[in-house]
């Protein structure tokens, strides 16, 4: 197993390899950053060819795909016969064009998905999304189960980049949720550490209905709605009254402002709000 790219995360890798007993080799473009890893018993390279060149896989995990190509465009000439599992962050118009290349090359492609953070990387938490060659995948599961839980989502290379950013938007939104919430408590010298588990409790409670709207998506019915949109849209306004009275921005839920509005001049009002989806998927007038 060879890991090119010892940041935060390729670290974490390569010691997750490690942990599990396969014979890990590393490199890194700014030397200097394995000297853990060595001391557990990686062997470091200098150059990415030796890297490349010392097993039938190459975990390549770094900044970007920019990143990727400058550094395997130089060794493309040694991946025949050998499989890249590239888990650097890209979109899925990257992952299939890098597929292309890695195939063009005689090389096996995966491309993945990490939805965890370093410290997660080897726990079953840490679940890892695959997608490309289901035969480069069905020989290296067991190797790429010591990162973590591997799910293999697709054979279209693309697939996995496309869920991870997905996810990632839902965290965000969470996120920004979060901040705006402990910011609006704070206003009134609230700590955020004693509001949270009140937002924690909230958020847990609204996760249930996910699944109800996710049927409503589907099915194209959004008609059963005990809180409707319209609703939604009224109560909304005072979210955004309140904030700017107790001078927070309202940068991160304006956006939602604009879409509820949306939903409710299409003629949605009297439905749930899971119609906006199918409003997210056209441009606004
Ligand atoms: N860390 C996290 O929480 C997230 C979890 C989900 C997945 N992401 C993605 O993983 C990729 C690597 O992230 P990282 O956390 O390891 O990032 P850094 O610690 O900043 O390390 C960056 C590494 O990339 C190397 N690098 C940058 N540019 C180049 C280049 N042009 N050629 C070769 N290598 C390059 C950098 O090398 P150096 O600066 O030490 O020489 C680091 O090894 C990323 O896609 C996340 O979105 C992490």
């Amino acid at each position: 197993m060879s890991v090119i790219g010892l940041g935060a995360m390729g670290r974490a890798l390569a010691g997750a390899f490690l942990e599990n007993g396969h014979p890990t080799t590393v490199w890194n473009r700014t030397p200097g950053r394995a000297g853990e890893l060595v001391a557990r018993g990686a062997a470091e390279t200098a150059a990415v060819a030796e890297a490349v060149a010392a097993s039938p896989v190459a975990v390549v995990c770094v900044l970007d795909y920019a990143a990727v190509r400058e550094t395997l465009d130089p060794v493309a000439g040694t991946l025949a016969g050998r499989t890249v599992v590239n888990l650097t962050n890209g979109t899925p118009g990257q992952a299939r064009e890098t597929a292309g290349w890695a195939a063009g090359h005689g090389a096996g492609y995966l491309d993945g998905g990490i939805m965890a953070v370093p410290p997660m990387i080897g726990q079953a938490e840490a679940m890892i999304l695959y997608s490309g060659s289901r035969d480069a995948f069905g020989a290296h599961e067991r190797l790429l189960g010591a990162l973590g839980t591997a799910v293999y989502v697709d054979d279209d290379p693309g697939r996995a980049s496309l869920y991870d950013l997905a996810l990632l938007g839902a965290m965000y939104g969470m996120f920004g949720g979060f901040f705006h919430a402990v910011a609006m408590a704070g206003s009134e010298e609230v700590p955020a550490s004693e509001f949270t588990p009140m937002v924690s409790g909230f958020l847990n409670a609204m996760i249930a209905s996910l699944p109800a709207m996710a049927a409503a998506v589907d099915s194209g019915d959004h008609s059963a709605a005990d809180s409707n949109l319209e609703m939604q849209a009224a109560a909304y306004v005072n979210l955004l009254d309140a904030s700017r009275a107790q001078g927070v921005s309202t940068e991160l839920v304006e956006p939602m402002r604009a879409l509820l509005d949306r939903g409710v001049a299409a003629g949605h009002g009297g439905g749930d709000v899971s119609s906006l989806v199918g409003l997210l998927r056209t441009a606004p007038a």
